[in-house]
C-alpha cells in the first residue's frame, strides 16, 4: 500500500469550555466567560470528518482526554475540590481537540532511517496546555505501535513546543521524500512566541531529518502581535503548496529563496496584506484551512464557515478559484464551538502519511463507527457548560461518563487510566 495522508481529528471532549485561558489567542481571551455547547462542539467536528470522508480521503480520530486532570492537579499538591478557580480551569480544559498541537510528525521518506517520527509537543507555554503530553504520548504510542513508526518523548521545559501546527511539509507527492520546515518565533509584541528554535532543532535531530532538506525559519513578530500565536493560523502546506500570508514570515525573501533552492517545484500562492489584512486572516481563519489532495490529484481548501462570513476573504477565494491556480474547490465546514477558542479546521486535525494498515484500526474511522460516536456524544456529551459549573461535581461525573462511554465504544478502554 502506497503512503497516504491520514488526518486525525481531536474530537472535543465533553468538557469544552470558554476560560478564555490562552492569552495571544484573540477569540479564546474574546469569548471567555461564555456558556459553551460541548454536544453541539463534538457534533460539528464529527461532521467534519464525515465530510473528509465523502470527498474520499482517510480519516482518524485521536479521542479527548480524562478531565479534571487529576494526576498534574496531584503534582501540584491540590485536588479538584480544594484547587483554586485558575487550576480548576486549567485542569479541566478540553484543549487537546486540537490536534495540530499533539505532535510534531515527519513521514518516512524524509527520516534517514526509514521511520515515520512523531514527537509529542510539551505544550510548556501555556499552563492548561501543558498537562497534554502524558496522555497523547500514550495514545500515539497505542496508535503507532507498529515498527514503521517512532514515537518520541516531548522536548524538555523550558523550549517550547507546539507540534504540528508550526511545522510545514512539501512534497512532490505526500509519499515521496520531502522539505520540512519548522517555523519558530521569537517575539510577539505583548503575546508570547511559544515555538522555541531550540525545540524545533531538536525535533529534526530526533526525527533524523537530513539539513539539506530541512528549512528553520521565524514566524513574523507582527503575525504574532496581530493574534496568529500559531503559524498555521497564518500558513498551510501540501504537497507542492505553501498557501501564506505576504505578513506571515520574518524574512520572507530568506525563506522562499531557501525554499526554491531546496524544493524547485514548489509554488507559493501568496495572499498580499493589502487584500486581506492579518486582522481579516485571523478573525476569518483563512489560513487554518486543511490543505488537501483529493484521490484525483487536485486541491481543495476545507475553510471555516468565518472565512465565507468574512467579505475580503471570500472575494479573493473567489477569485484564485476563478483563476489557474493549483488549489481547485473550496469544502467550508461549520466549526464554530471550537472556533470560538480559537481553533479553526486545520487545528483539530493532525496529518500522518504513513500505510494506513500500520496504524491500529481503533483509531481511524468511516461512517458507520462515526454514528455509533455522534451517538455517545448524543447521549452523554453536555449540553451546554456556563462558566459558573466549572467547579461542579455533578459535571465532572457526567464527564467522566461520557468519556468512558466512548471510550467503550472505541474498544479503547484501556486508555481510561493511562
Ligand atoms: O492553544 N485554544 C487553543 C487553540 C489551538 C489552536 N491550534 C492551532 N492553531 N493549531 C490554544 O490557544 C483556548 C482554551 C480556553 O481559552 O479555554 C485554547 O487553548
Amino acid at each position: 500500500m502506497p503512503l497516504i495522508e491520514i488526518n486525525f481529528d481531536g474530537l472535543v471532549g465533553p468538557s469544552h469550555n470558554y476560560a478564555g485561558l490562552s492569552l495571544g489567542n484573540l477569540a479564546a481571551t474574546g469569548n471567555a466567560g461564555l456558556t459553551s455547547r460541548p454536544r453541539e462542539a463534538a457534533l460539528e467536528g464529527v461532521e467534519k470528518m464525515r465530510a473528509n470522508l465523502r470527498l474520499g480521503l482517510t480519516q482518524g480520530l485521536l479521542p479527548p482526554h480524562d478531565r479534571p486532570d487529576d494526576r498534574w492537579l496531584a503534582a501540584l499538591a491540590t485536588d479538584y475540590a480544594s484547587a483554586p478557580s485558575h487550576l480548576k480551569a486549567q485542569a479541566l480544559s478540553a484543549s487537546p481537540m486540537w490536534a495540530a498541537n499533539a505532535a510534531t510528525v515527519s513521514p518516512a521518506p524524509d527520516a534517514v532511517d526509514g521511520l515515520c517520527h512523531l514527537t509529542v509537543a510539551n505544550l510548556v507555554t501555556m499552563a492548561h496546555r501543558s498537562h497534554e503530553w502524558p496522555e497523547t504520548l500514550a495514545q500515539l504510542r497505542l496508535a503507532f505501535a507498529d515498527p514503521a513508526f517512532l514515537v518520541h518523548p516531548p522536548v524538555p521545559a523550558p523550549f517550547g513546543d507546539e507540534g504540528a501546527a508550526n511545522h510545514m511539509r512539501l512534497c512532490e507527492r505526500h509519499g515521496e521524500p520531502g522539505v520540512e520546515i519548522f517555523v519558530y518565533g521569537e517575539s510577539g509584541g505583548p503575546f508570547p512566541a511559544r515555538q522555541r528554535r531550540e525545540a524545533s532543532e531538536a525535533v529534526a535531530r530526533a526525527h533524523r531529518l537530513d539539513p539539506a532538506r530541512t528549512i528553520f525559519a521565524q514566524q513574523s513578530v507582527d503575525a504574532i502581535a496581530a493574534g496568529a500565536f500559531h503559524n498555521d493560523v497564518v500558513a498551510v502546506a501540501n504537497e507542492r503548496v505553501l498557501f501564506a500570508h505576504e505578513l506571515a514570515f520574518e524574512d520572507k525573501a530568506a525563506l522562499y529563496a531557501d525554499i526554491a533552492a531546496k524544493a524547485p517545484w514548489v509554488e507559493i500562492v501568496e495572499v498580499p496584506a493589502h487584500r486581506v489584512s492579518l486582522a481579516d486572516a485571523i478573525q476569518s481563519y483563512l489560513f487554518n484551512a486543511q490543505l488537501v489532495t483529493l484521490p484525483d490529484g487536485t486541491m481543495a481548501l476545507i475553510l471555516p464557515g468565518e472565512a465565507r462570513g468574512n467579505a475580503a476573504v471570500w472575494s479573493w477565494l473567489g477569485e484564485m478559484i476563478a483563476g489557474n491556480g493549483p488549489i481547485r474547490r473550496l469544502e467550508v465546514v461549520d466549526v464554530r464551538q471550537s472556533m470560538r477558542n480559537g481553533g479553526g479546521p486545520a487545528c483539530l486535525r493532525l496529518r500522518v502519511v504513513c500505510d494506513p494498515a500500520t496504524v491500529d484500526p481503533r483509531f481511524l474511522v468511516d461512517e458507520a463507527k462515526l454514528d455509533r460516536i455522534a451517538g455517545v456524544i448524543e447521549a452523554h456529551w453536555p449540553e451546554e457548560i456556563a462558566i459558573a459549573e466549572i467547579g461542579d461535581p455533578a459535571l465532572l461525573d457526567r464527564i467522566r461518563t461520557a468519556r468512558r462511554a466512548l471510550l467503550d465504544t472505541l474498544g479503547l478502554i484501556e486508555l481510561i487510566d493511562r
